[in-house]
């Protein structure tokens, strides 16, 4: 029986950063910045949860001229931004632990004397799914109502099984509780738990790898990372979780160089992972790495800012290499309670020296590419899914230039309108 076409909706008089420099087919090719694709005067046409039509109005197919149109009124519209690495989902917070840095204790310190991760892990444990849901959805908010339609979370507070799955099913669950698509990732191998304290080989054995195991089995995981650091877990190691993933088919990505250089990014590139992240101590042997591999570089300024770090990771190098950029929030209660991506481009722009253009597409297409779904999200293009914020903003520049202002007029998520 032929089903007949979906209705279009046209999205007209409006400003397009398409983040697709040339829309070949359509008639047009980008203008302005060139790395955004700019179209000054252009339309946008969207059948269910499609983009069918990106491109100028006068390029404008006939048989779609008579389509419900609605007017943007000048408006500048984006891909939907994109959180790709965030801890959003965990207990408790540890406001405590900040005011020990102000006293001048390092992230190690704190680590060390039992802080850190490991005292976010007690008040996780204490939750079940619907808590830990519920707990996250307030920071979830805070992320959607600047525009995002797509947020990673990962595990990592659990460092048991049972809670690191429940970790993974919340993150899960707040797919069904607001209109956003959510990417999980597995990361048990962030820190050893008190129980296992000098048995690390132990809990990668009985905790690290069957939990991965078993949270595939349930299809919880979409990707597997973890922490490469002296205070966590070491190339090696990180080897035997990476070659588990890959025999389950799964993607991988890495904390990479955030405090040290163990040359994380390069054993994630030999993985050929989807992302490094951190970076500030990357050398150029890993970011060649990350070159050859397609790896992205997800950018945190956030927790760069929130430890008062010095060391920037070596954009000019990667920029040089051709190495793709993204910016995430890493929004997570120990070394960046940030719920704000556009503030996370600010920082990206002003504490490590990116531009506009480079900020845009690192929470867009980059971020996209970050989660391996860059054929579906991140930019504007016909056959993608339309995910769309509307900004009142006159220009791209202004979305990384504000400090707490949030322009968003609207957010499209699969082609429907998202009331806030
Ligand atoms: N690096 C980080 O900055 C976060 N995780 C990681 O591997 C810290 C997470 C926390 O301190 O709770
Ligand atoms: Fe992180």
């Amino acid at each position: 029986m032929r089903t007949s076409p979906p209705q279009q909706t046209l999205y007209r008089n409006a400003r397009l950063v398409t983040l697709a420099p040339d829309l070949s087919g359509q008639g047009s090719s980008g203008e302005g910045l060139s790395g955004l694709g700019v179209i000054a005067d252009g339309v946008i046409a969207v059948a269910g949860a499609e983009l069918t039509f990106v491109g100028r109005r006068t390029d404008l197919p006939r048989d779609l001229q008579g389509a419900e149109t609605i007017d943007l009124e000048g408006r500048l519209v984006t891909p939907a931004l994109i959180d790709c690495h965030t801890h959003l989902v965990f207990g408790g917070n540890r406001a405590k632990e900040f005011e020990m840095r102000l006293n001048g204790a390092t992230y190690e310190d704190i680590s060390r004397a039992g802080g850190g991760i490991v005292s976010s892990v007690t008040a996780t444990r204490a939750q079940d799914v619907e808590a830990l849901a519920q707990g996250a959805l307030a920071r979830l908010d805070h992320l959607l109502a600047e525009g995002v339609s797509t947020v990673e979370i990962k595990s990592g507070y659990g460092l048991d099984i049972p809670t690191e799955l429940n970790m993974l099913r919340a993150a899960r669950r707040l797919a069904a509780l607001r209109e956003v698509r959510i990417k999980t990732s597995y990361l048990a191998a962030h820190a050893t738990p008190a129980e296992y304290k000098g048995r690390k080989e132990a809990y990668l054995a009985e905790v690290v790898l069957p939990g991965l195991e078993l949270a595939h089995s349930e299809g919880l995981v979409d990707a597997v990372d973890g922490f490469c650091e002296g205070i966590a877990f070491s190339p090696d190691e990180m080897a035997r979780v990476f070659q588990l993933a890959r025999s389950l088919g799964l993607p991988v990505k890495l904390h990479a160089e955030q405090l040290s250089n163990l040359g994380g990014a390069k054993l994630a590139a030999s993985f050929g992972a989807l992302s490094a992240d951190h970076l500030e101590y990357l050398d150029q042997d890993g970011v060649l790495s990350m070159a050859q591999a397609g790896t992205v570089a997800v950018l945190l300024p956030g927790a760069f800012y929130t430890l008062n770090e010095t060391r920037k990771p070596p954009v000019a190098l990667l920029r040089q290499a051709g190495v793709p950029l993204a910016i995430a929030t890493d929004c997570n209660p120990g070394t960046s309670p940030l719920t704000s991506l556009l503030l996370a481009m600010n920082m990206a722009a002003t504490l490590f020296g990116l531009t506009i253009e480079e900020c845009i597409a690192g929470t867009t297409r980059e971020a996209a590419r970050a989660l391996g779904l860059h054929r579906q999200t991140g930019t504007l293009e016909p056959g993608k899914s339309a995910d769309l914020a509307v900004w009142d903003v006159e220009s791209p520049a202004e979305l990384v230039y504000r400090i707490g202002y949030n322009p968003l007029h609207a957010r499209i998520f699969q082609g429907q309108r998202i009331e806030r």
